[in-house]
C-alpha cells in the first residue's frame, strides 16, 4: 500500500511535477509508444477531441499542448487493462460491490455487453440484439413513457446526443436529467435570463486582449490545466488575475509550463494571480454587492466610471439594481462574505482599473443555493462597464465534461424550449411530448417512490455522482430495468435494478468503423467552438458498439416500424446525421462543410453581437440581496451546543469526477489517501481535537433523516474558519436531495451545513 502522508507542496502547478505523475500514469496503464501516439493526437487537427474537459485549443497547432490531466484521461480510456467476462464470471455483483469506486475503475476496459443473472448474481454476456429486445419490452411495456428516465453525461458526442435526444422524444417524454444538471444549470438559467444567451460569449482570442480576468470558485491547475497557459500568457502581459476561493489553489497561485524549456530547467515558474481574496464558501454574493457598491460610489464621487451609453442603449433595470445598493451594509457584507470592506473596494478597483474585463466561473460558484443570484451578479458588474460583446471582455462559465455544451444544443434539456419541439415536429411529424421532464434530483425521487421504472444512462456514473447517494441507490434498485452505455466498471453497474444491462462502447480515441469507413463525430468546447473528433486507437475489443450505434439500434428495435426515422440507414454514414442536425437546427446550416475545415467552426452567440434574445430584448440587471438564511444559517440556528460548519466537495488532483485515478491530491498536499477533511487549526483547537484525528461528518438538515459518513483525517489548511473542504465522491451521501440550487435545481455539493464528532480510522 502507498504511504500516507500530508506535505505541503512547495513547487508550481505544472512543471516536473505534472511529468512525473504522467510518465507514472502512462506506466500503470501499460502504455508505451502506442500511447505516445494517441497523446500526441490529442486537439489535432486530425485527431480526437481530448475528452479531460471542455477548455478549448489554441486553434489546433502543431505543437502538442501537453496536459497532466489530459493525459490522464486519455490513458485511462487506452489503457491495456480489460474488464471481461472473466472478471464477471469471478465475482458476483455482491462481491464487486464491496470493492472501492478506483478498484472497479482499474480493471480496465469492458469488452462486451452483459446481463445481470439474479439466479447466481453474476453478470453473463448477452448478444446486441437480444440486449436491444429486452429494453425495447421493457419501455413499450410502461404504462407511461414518462415511467421511463434517460440520463447523458456530458462526453456523449453532438451526433449520439442528437440521435438520443430525437428517439426518446419520438418514444414520447422528456425526461433528460444530465449531468449538466449538477454542474453548470444555474450558469445557463442566470445568463439566459439576463443576456438571452446561456453560453458564455468569450473566445481564445479575448483571453489575448483581457486586462483583467476575475476567477470564481474554480481550480483550473486540476480541472482545466490549458486554461493555466492562458492565464500565465495574460499575466505575462501584465493583465490583473483576480481569485475568488476559500482554498489557496496551487494552480491559481504559479505554474510552470512543462513545454517551457527554460522554465522546466532552471525550475522556474510563473506566479498566476496578482490578487487572492480567500472568501467564505458562498460568500461570493455578498462580496460581489460590495464591488457593485465601491463602483457606484466611485461614480458618484468622480463619474465618468459607467459605461452610460451601454447602460441606456442596451439594459433595463439600472436604478433597481443601485437603490438596492444604496443602504447596503458593509457590516454585513464583510460577515457574510468573509472578506473585508477595503479588500473589496480593492477587488472592484482592479476592475475599475482594467477596459477589458473577464469573468470566469465554475463549481465553487454554481453548487449553492444562491448560485444563480451569484451569476446574475457578476454579470451585473460585466455590464456595469459594457464588458459584453467587445474584444476582450465578456462572461466566461467554464463547463465540465468536454461536450457537455455541445449536448444541451442537441436538446438534452428536460426543459426543451418550444420552438425546437415544434421543429421536431415539422422535420419529423411525429408530435414529441409537450411537459417539461425530470431533471436529476427529480428523476432520483421518482425512482426511489418507485414512479420510473426504467433508468438509461449514455455515460456517467448515476450512483456515484448524484446526492444524498443512499436515496439514489434505493431509486437504482427500485427499477425494473437499469442501462449503463459505459466503457469502465464503476458503481453504476453494481448497484442496478432488477435487470440490468451493461453496454460496453467505443470510446472517443478508438476507430469507429461503420459501413468499413472510419466515423468522425463533433464536440463544442466551452466557448462555442465545434470541431470533429477523429478516433485512432484500435478498438479495446471487437464486441464494442459507438455511442450513435447502441442509441440507433434501441430506436429501431423500440419503435420499429412506428418511427418517422430511419435509423440503421443514418447510421451507416454520421455525415447524414449530422444532416440531420442541419435541419433541425439553423445554427448547424451546412454543418458537415463547416466542420470540414481544421479547427471547426464557432456557433453564433447572439449576446456576443449584443444582440438579446430576452424578454425585453435588452440585457438586464438583476439585484439579488445578500442571503442570511442559507442552509447553514438555519442550521446553526437550530444546533446551538455544536460548531456548525460548511462544507464544500470538491475534485482531487488524481481524479475525474467519479473516476479516481490515484490517491493522490499534489497541490494540496495529500499523498496516498482521499479520506481528508480541510480545518482551519484553529477550528481543530476549538474542538479539541488535534490534527490528524479522525472524524465522522453529519449533515444538519431539517427532514430527520441521518446523513452521516465515518472516518476523515483532519488536514490543518488554509480555509477560512468555519469552513472545511472534502472530496467528492466520498461526501456524496451528505448532500440531502432537497438542498438545491434556486431557479436551478442543481444540488447544493458547495455548501452543506455539517458538525464534526471524533472517529475513527476507516478499518
Ligand atoms: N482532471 C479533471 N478535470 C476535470 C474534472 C475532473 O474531475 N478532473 N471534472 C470536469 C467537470 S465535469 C467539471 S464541472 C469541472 C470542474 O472544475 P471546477 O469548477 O474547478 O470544480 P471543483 O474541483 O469542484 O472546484 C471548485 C473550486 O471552487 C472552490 N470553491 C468552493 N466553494 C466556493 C465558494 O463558495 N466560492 C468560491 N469563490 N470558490 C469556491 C474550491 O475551493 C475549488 O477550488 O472540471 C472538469 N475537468
Ligand atoms: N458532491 C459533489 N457531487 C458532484 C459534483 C461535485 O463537485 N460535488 N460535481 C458534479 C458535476 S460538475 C458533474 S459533471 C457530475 C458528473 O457526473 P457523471 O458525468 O455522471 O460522472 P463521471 O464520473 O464523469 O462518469 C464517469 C463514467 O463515465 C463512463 N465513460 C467514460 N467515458 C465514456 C464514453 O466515452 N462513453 C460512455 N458512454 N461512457 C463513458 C465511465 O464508465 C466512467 O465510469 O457529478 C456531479 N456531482
Ligand atoms: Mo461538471
Amino acid at each position: 500500500m502507498q504511504e500516507q502522508k500530508i506535505a505541503f507542496y512547495k513547487g508550481p502547478a505544472g512543471g516536473w511535477g505534472a511529468l512525473n505523475s504522467v510518465k507514472n500514469t502512462l506506466l500503470h496503464h501499460d502504455i508505451a509508444l502506442k500511447g505516445a501516439k494517441t497523446l500526441l493526437s490529442a486537439n489535432q487537427p486530425d485527431g480526437f477531441d481530448c475528452p479531460g474537459c471542455a477548455w478549448p485549443d489554441r486553434n489546433h497547432a502543431s505543437t502538442f499542448e501537453f496536459c497532466e490531466n489530459g493525459v490522464k484521461a486519455v490513458a485511462a480510456e487506452a489503457t491495456a487493462r480489460r474488464a471481461g467476462p472473466e472478471l464477471f464470471a469471478r465475482y458476483s455483483v455482491r462481491e464487486l460491490a464491496q470493492q472501492s469506486d478506483f478498484w472497479l475503475e482499474d480493471q480496465g476496459r469492458l469488452t462486451h455487453p452483459m446481463v445481470y443473472d439474479p439466479a447466481s448474481d453474476h453478470y453473463q454476456t448477452i448478444a446486441w440484439d437480444d440486449a436491444f429486445a429486452l429494453i425495447a419490452q421493457h419501455l413499450n411495456a410502461l404504462p407511461s413513457p414518462d415511467q421511463a428516465v434517460f440520463y447523458t453525461s456530458g462526453r456523449a458526442s453532438n451526433e449520439a446526443a442528437f440521435l438520443y435526444q430525437l428517439f426518446v422524444r419520438e418514444y414520447g417524454t422528456n425526461n433528460f436529467p444530465d449531468c449538466s444538471n449538477m454542474c453548470h444549470e444555474p450558469s445557463g438559467s442566470a445568463m439566459r435570463e439576463q443576456i438571452g444567451v446561456g453560453k458564455g460569449t468569450v473566445t481564445l482570442a479575448d483571453f489575448e486582449e483581457a486586462d483583467a480576468i476575475f476567477i470564481f470558485g474554480q481550480n483550473p491547475g486540476t480541472n482545466h490545466p490549458r486554461m493555466l497557459g492562458e492565464l500565465r500568457e495574460a499575466h505575462k502581459r501584465g493583465a490583473r488575475i483576480v481569485s475568488f476561493n476559500p482554498l489557496r489553489e496551487r494552480g491559481l497561485e504559479r505554474f510552470a509550463d512543462p513545454q517551457d524549456k527554460l522554465e522546466m530547467a532552471t525550475l522556474g515558474s510563473s506566479p498566476i494571480s496578482t490578487h487572492y481574496f480567500q472568501l467564505r464558501v458562498g460568500g461570493d454574493l455578498a462580496a460581489l454587492r460590495g464591488m457593485l457598491k465601491h463602483v457606484l460610489e466611485q461614480e458618484a464621487a468622480r463619474g465618468g466610471v459607467l459605461d452610460h451609453g451601454f447602460i441606456a442603449e442596451h439594459t433595463t433595470g439600472f436604478e433597481a439594481l443601485a437603490q438596492s445598493l444604496q443602504d447596503e451594509d458593509w457590516e454585513l457584507l464583510a460577515q457574510e462574505s468573509g472578506l473585508s470592506e477595503a479588500q473589496m473596494r480593492a477587488a472592484a478597483d482592479v476592475y475599475l482599473g482594467a477596459d477589458k474585463v473577464i469573468a470566469c466561473w465554475g463549481m465553487g460558484i454554481t453548487q449553492h443555493g444562491h448560485s444563480v443570484a451569484t451569476i446574475q451578479m457578476i454579470m451585473n458588474l460585466l455590464l456595469l462597464r459594457g464588458h459584453i460583446g467587445r474584444p476582450g471582455a465578456g462572461p466566461c462559465p467554464v463547463r465540465g465534461h468536454s461536450n457537455v455544451q455541445g449536448d444541451r444544443s442537441m436538446g438534452i434539456w428536460e426543459k426543451p424550449p418550444a420552438a425546437l419541439l415544434d421543429r421536431l415536429q415539422e422535420v419529423y411529424g411525429f408530435a414529441p411530448p409537450r411537459a417539461h421532464g425530470m431533471d436529476t434530483v427529480e428523476a432520483i425521487a421518482s425512482m426511489r417512490d418507485g414512479q420510473a421504472q426504467v433508468f438509461f444512462a449514455l455515460g456517467g456514473n448515476f450512483a456515484a455522482a448524484t446526492p444524498d447517494t443512499y436515496e439514489t441507490w434505493k431509486g437504482l434498485q427500485r427499477c425494473a430495468l437499469t442501462v449503463q452505455v459505459t466503457t469502465k466498471l464503476n458503481r453504476s453497474h453494481v448497484v442496478h435494478g432488477r435487470q440490468a444491462l451493461l453496454l460496453p462502447c467505443l470510446g472517443r480515441t478508438e476507430i469507429d468503423l461503420q459501413n468499413g469507413q472510419p466515423q468522425g463525430v463533433t464536440v463544442e468546447d466551452s466557448m462555442s467552438m465545434v470541431h470533429l473528433s477523429m478516433g485512432m486507437n484500435p478498438p479495446a475489443s471487437p464486441h464494442l458498439l459507438s455511442e450513435p450505434a447502441i442509441v440507433a439500434r434501441l430506436a429501431h428495435a423500440t419503435l420499429g416500424a412506428r418511427s418517422r426515422v430511419d435509423w440503421l440507414a443514418l447510421l451507416g454514414d454520421y455525415a447524414l446525421i449530422r444532416d440531420e442536425i442541419a435541419k433541425v437546427f439553423s445554427d448547424f446550416s451546412d454543418f458537415n462543410a463547416r466542420v470540414a475545415v481544421p479547427g471547426g467552426f464557432r456557433l453564433r452567440n447572439t449576446a456576443s453581437e449584443r444582440i438579446w434574445a430576452t424578454a425585453s430584448g435588452k440585457a438586464s440587471f438583476h439585484a439579488h440581496a445578500v442571503p442570511v438564511d442559507t442552509p447553514t444559517h438555519r442550521a446553526r440556528e437550530r444546533v446551538r451546543d455544536q460548531r456548525v460548519f460548511t462544507l464544500l466537495t470538491t475534485r482531487s488532483h488524481d481524479q475525474y469526477n467519479t473516476t479516481i485515478y490515484g490517491m493522490d491530491d499534489r497541490y494540496r498536499g495529500v499523498f496516498g489517501q482521499r479520506r481528508v477533511v480541510f480545518i482551519h487549526a484553529d477550528d481543530i483547537r476549538d474542538l479539541g481535537l488535534a490534527d490528524g484525528d479522525w472524524v465522522n461528518i453529519r449533515t444538519v438538515w431539517d427532514d430527520g433523516q441521518p446523513r452521516q459518513v465515518d472516518g476523515f483525517k483532519l488536514v490543518a489548511y488554509d480555509i477560512p474558519r468555519g469552513n472545511l473542504a472534502a472530496y467528492y465522491p466520498e461526501t456524496n451521501p451528505l448532500v440531502p436531495l432537497s438542498a438545491v440550487a434556486a431557479l436551478a435545481g442543481t444540488p447544493t455539493s458547495k455548501s452543506i451545513p455539517v458538525v464534526l464528532e471524533p472517529g475513527q480510522a476507516p478499518g
